[in-house]
């Protein structure tokens, strides 16, 4: 299938062309190959200039950089590039065509003095793909990587998708579903080893390493054993072996994702052994082949009782995990989603972030929007993740303890569940491509400003087209805090329809065995996690636990996670519970309106495939968004018999 070239297509520089750009290096290898490769397909692009031999540009290697750093210097028509490695030379590529572009001058202008180190050291993505060619969670297309139970192998489609994942300085992807399903047990065996190796030899040069996800299970379902015990010798060896034939047949792979203990996944629970000693076991496995243990800890009861109102789904990572911190072996890294729930519209960022002092964690964010409008609506994660990079979580009395600052160094980093599909334009929503190239380009550095990185998106994607990026960027900027407006509001979470988790539903998960409610009753909701309540606020540092418990400190944003409160409570904003609810409501449709009427006025300035997609997504979002409304406010007109104070209508 065709396919677009996303924020890779260089569109011209007008009034910039120039005939030859040259370039001047002694580097040789796969990797350089690609760096020069990219800079003819961009120059010819930007300014319809070849490139040829000479010293315009000289790219180097620089050793006291950063082994992902880059050095970026240009001035007079005359650029230098040096790498700490042939990939930190190949990340200047990326940066200089980048930097042309948002500069958008002509060569002999072009200025730049940069040099850059990664803030985090794993910059990954997990896809969801299973080898049926489904996606858990796409929606924008089928896989790429999988069909009918072969790995398929679409080189011009895989080397684009490589280079777009370079270009923004993600080094790494788990290729199958985290939930190990039919065929995907069998990844690490000789089965489909031969076209695993094709693509090592596409991704690899690009700096990206291959994961696979793998089924806990895996010694009984593929060697035949009667158990997977962790603490079982027997065991221990299957995968010692395992591990052995995987990195001879696929050297340079990563290493393991490992979804265990979780919605039905077989794991160490099963017999009696804690999550250190499933992922310990794995861990000393593929040490000796250099391989890395990913592990996630999405780890809680997926089927309590929902009149039960002590058990909190919450707590469940922190207490499963906490105890174990600093006995995880080195190789291993605990993936942890930036909340304690499930990738919601707001929630508070996860305890166990901060709480673990011993031990390597990768935040888990999730750009594929499941509980965010699906693709369909637009939602542009960056604001919302730099806040969460943000946040200090006070746990480091005499160090920095922001996110951002707990996930740096040797094992630590970001992961996003992808949002790519072999759709024509790979994310279904033209706009939703912002979150990948965001994402990447985020964890590669945690300080850059989210609007400035939808600006190079926009650039990069629309070329200099100023009607669509000025409205096109304005909209990606309102764009979360609208889709909040009319979603569950003040961080309770949750009202979707079940299973599919698209479209309003209020009480679509309150009464199962999920773990996740809002408790909505005639004179108030939201859940007590005070300590009158499950308290898991106090698994936050003690100056968090206090503001959370207490209503009047507590961020209104999450008002309703952490308290059970009265409808009639007033809102800093001197408005009640009830008339917020019904005033977001009301704002995040007419926004949706907005964006609507914005977007139709970019007809004569977009392609007019692009444009038929945004108006069609635009159109259904607004539609959308007024059935959110309502659904919502006649819930909560209905529990409490009280109106909107201006009038407005609600339906009964
Ligand atoms: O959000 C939930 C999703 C599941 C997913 C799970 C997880 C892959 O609804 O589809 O399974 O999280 O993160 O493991």
């Amino acid at each position: 299938m065709a396919f677009t070239k996303c924020w890779l297509a260089y569109p011209e520089i007008r009034g910039c062309r120039c005939d030859a750009i040259s370039l001047h290096t002694e580097l040789t290898g796969e990797t350089i190959d690609r760096a020069k490769a990219e800079l003819a397909e961009g120059f010819k692009g930007l300014y319809g200039a070849a490139l040829t031999e000479g010293d315009d540009i000289t790219l180097a290697l620089d050793m006291a950089l950063d082994p992902e750093g880059y050095r970026l210097k240009a001035a007079d028509g005359h650029c230098t590039i040096e790498g700490g490695s042939e990939v930190g030379v190949l990340y200047g590529v990326f940066a200089l065509l980048r930097n042309l572009q948002t500069a958008g001058k002509a060569w002999a202008q072009f200025t730049a003095d940069e040099e850059k180190a990664p803030s985090n050291r794993l910059r990954m993505l997990n896809h969801w793909d299973n080898m049926d060619g489904s996606i858990e969670r796409g929606y924008s297309g089928d896989s790429f990587f999988f069909k009918d139970s072969e790995i398929l192998i679409d080189v011009p489609r895989l080397t684009a998708y490589a280079r777009m994942l370079a270009s923004v300085g993600i080094n790494g992807i788990t290729i199958n579903n985290v939930n190990v399903k039919d065929a995907a047990s069998w990844l690490i065996t000789d089965r489909y080893f031969g076209a695993l190796q094709e693509y090592l030899k596409i991704f690899t040069p690009y700096g990206v390493k291959l994961y696979l996800s793998i089924n806990f299970a895996a010694p009984m379902e593929l060697g035949g054993m009667d158990s997977a015990d962790p603490c079982d010798p027997a065991v221990a060896k299957w995968w010692a072996d395992k591990a052995q034939e995987v990195w001879a047949n696929l050297p340079g792979l990563g290493g393991f994702l490992v979804k265990a203990d979780s919605e039905g996944r077989p794991g160490p629970f099963t017999y009696g052994r804690n999550q250190a000693d499933g992922a310990n076991m794995l861990a000393d496995a593929v040490a000796p082949c250099g391989g890395h243990i990913v592990w996630r800890c999405f780890v809680y009861n997926c089927q309590q009782d929902w009149r039960n109102t002590k058990i909190d789904r919450a707590r469940a990572g922190y207490d499963y995990f906490m105890p174990l911190d600093g006995t995880f072996r080195d190789n291993v890294t605990l993936q942890i989603k930036n909340g304690p729930m499930d990738f919601q519209v707001r929630e508070p960022v996860s305890p166990l972030i901060g709480g673990l002092q011993h031990t390597h964690i990768a935040v888990e964010f999730q750009i594929a929007q499941e509980y965010t409008g699906q693709q369909r609506h637009v939602c542009y994660l960056m604001p919302w993740f730099r806040q969460i990079l943000d946040f200090d979580m006070h746990t480091r009395p005499n160090g920095d303890a922001h996110v951002r600052a707990l996930i740096q160094g040797a094992g630590n980093g970001m992961v996003a569940v992808t949002n790519t599909g072999n759709d024509e334009n790979w994310t279904g929503h033209d706009l939703a491509a912002a979150n990948l190239y965001g994402f990447g380009r985020l964890s590669y550095d945690t300080t850059l400003d989210p609007a400035v990185i939808a600006g190079e998106w926009l650039r990069l994607t629309f070329g200099n087209n100023e009607p669509v990026e000025k409205t096109l960027h304005r909209i990606l900027m309102q764009s979360w805090p609208t889709y909040e407006k009319y979603n569950a509001p003040l961080g309770v979470g949750w009202m979707v329809n079940p299973n599919y988790h698209y479209g309003p539903n209020v009480d679509g998960y309150e009464y199962s065995r999920w773990g996740c409610y809002h408790r909505a009753s005639f004179d108030g909701i939201g859940i007590d996690r005070s300590p009158t309540g499950s308290d898991y606020c106090h698994q936050y540092a003690p100056e968090l636990a206090e503001m959370y418990a207490n209503v009047e400190t507590c961020p209104e944003e999450l008002l309703l996670f952490f308290h059970h409160m009265p409808y009639n409570y007033v809102l800093k904003s001197g408005k009640t519970i009830l008339q917020h609810i019904y005033d977001t409501h009301f704002e995040g449709a007419e926004d949706a309106a907005r964006f609507y009427d914005e977007v139709v006025t970019l007809k004569p300035y977009l392609d007019p495939a692009v444009y038929a997609r945004l108006e069609a997504r635009f159109a259904h979002q607004k539609e959308h968004a007024c059935e959110w409304r309502d659904v919502i406010n006649t819930y909560f007109y209905r529990k409490t018999g009280i109106g909107d104070a201006h009038g407005r209508k609600i339906y009964e």
